[in-house]
């Protein structure tokens, strides 16, 4: 069988930083803003006062400390509270298209790759700009990539669900060299007035170089050893946006239509499916959590990623082992895993086991096991 290894990895990090302080001061101020406008009703016990958010409650339920933002102003005006980016002309790049072109050039030079000897674009991410054209076929053009171009979304688990596909496809021989983007807007379906979650996420976008091994110059390569890919249905995480919100006659800014979940029944869902997909996937491929050097988790709170790490490996992984990028980042949906991978791989030995992995809304998760070159 065709061998397919990553070469490259690429990430855009947006310049704005928000900590849990500056997050937490404006989610207050807007909070005593409407229990002052509410007052009377709040005195009649006609209405419930709102409560505060805290930098303590969010470090220790999810491990994040500050996040980056494509916009730090309108998220921080207690009168605004959610990013303001600029439209863009049709004649312009689109933002999604410009912050993955950052994150696939620096993915092609780590690679040694052309872009034009790219022939196949997968744009992954959770939240995708417009309907069509497609973001990945702009972003084709913008490199100057050939070969055809396509996107598509599994939530959190775009990225590993994109690694899956263009392995196959270069596999059977449709394609010989891929690009898998995700530029993730996080910040612009985040309910930045609900205190259960306003903390959650963050911006980011990651790109990876996928070739046929015979192709690959980089001396720096993860050969992809298997994928394994789950789906279950469940609304615990859930965005009723959509193009058909118009002729529902639904309120567009109703808050269905920015991300929801009920936080504790993922949590307790979530992990134990994580931990078997691993496990039953390592198994299949002749190893267990003792062969794994690294475990590049999907990066949304951190005692998901403890309690996951102590399932497949038997024990507490240690911050080398499962290191943690969620501290500075927050939740940036699909990409998260192919941060921590693009920021904690370099030291790993030539025979070294890891597995990238990503979980989310659907449910979705996936399994990328690798080894170093
Ligand atoms: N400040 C102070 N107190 C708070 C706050 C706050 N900000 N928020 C809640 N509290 C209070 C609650 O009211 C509650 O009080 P009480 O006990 O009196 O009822 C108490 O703190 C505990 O609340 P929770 O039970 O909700 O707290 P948890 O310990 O469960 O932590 C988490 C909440 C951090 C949300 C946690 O449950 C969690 O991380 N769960 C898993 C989440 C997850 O992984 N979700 C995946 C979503 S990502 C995804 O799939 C991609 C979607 C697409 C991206 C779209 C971009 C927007």
């Amino acid at each position: 069988m065709t061998n397919v290894v990553i070469t490259g990895t690429g990430l855009f990090t947006p310049e704005n930083t928000i900590d849990n302080d500056a997050l937490v001061a404006s989610f207050n101020a807007w909070v005593d803003a409407e229990n002052a406008r509410h007052a009377e009703a709040i005195a009649a016990g006609e209405r419930e006062s709102l409560a505060h958010s805290s930098s303590d409650f969010i470090v220790k339920a999810s491990g994040i400390h500050s996040r980056h933002v494509l916009d730090a102003k309108g998220i921080l005006d207690p009168e605004r509270m959610r990013p303001r980016l600029r439209e863009r002309s049709n004649d312009e790049p689109s933002i999604q298209g410009e912050m993955g072109a950052t994150a696939a050039r620096q993915a092609l030079a780590h690679a040694g790759v052309d872009a034009a000897d790219i022939d196949l674009v997968i744009v992954g991410c959770s939240n995708l700009e417009r309907p069509y054209p497609a973001v990945a076929v702009e972003l084709q053009a913008l490199l100057g990539a050939g070969g055809y171009a396509f996107d598509m979304n599994v939530a959190c688990s775009s990225a590993t669900f994109a690694i899956e596909t263009a392995a196959n496809a270069i596999r059977a021989g449709n394609a010989t060299r891929a690009l898998v983007v995700s530029p993730e807007i996080c910040s612009a379906h985040l309910n930045f007035r609900d205190r259960d979650s306003h903390f959650i996420f963050g911006d980011a976008c990651t790109a990876i170089v996928l070739e046929r091994d015979d192709l690959a110059t980089s001396q720096a390569r993860f050969e992809i050893l298997g994928t394994r890919l789950v789906t279950r249905f469940s609304n615990a995480i859930r965005n009723n946006a959509g193009f058909l919100n118009r002729v529902t006659d639904s309120d567009p800014q109703a808050l269905d239509k920015l991300f929801v979940q009920e936080g504790r029944r993922v949590f307790k869902e979530v992990c134990p499916l994580v931990a078997a997909l691993i496990s039953d996937h390592l198994a299949s491929l002749d190893h267990s959590g003792d062969d794994l050097a690294r475990m590049w988790l999907h990066q949304a709170n951190r005692h998901m990623n403890d309690l996951i790490g102590r399932r497949v490996l038997g024990r507490d992984p240690s911050e080398q082992e499962a290191p943690v990028i969620l501290d500075r980042y927050a939740n940036t949906s699909s990409a998260g895993s192919i941060i921590a991978f693009h920021l904690h791989r370099d030291d790993l030995a030539a025979g070294d086991l890891g597995v990238i992995c990503s979980f989310g809304a659907g449910y979705s998760a996936g399994s990328v096991v690798v080894k170093r070159v």
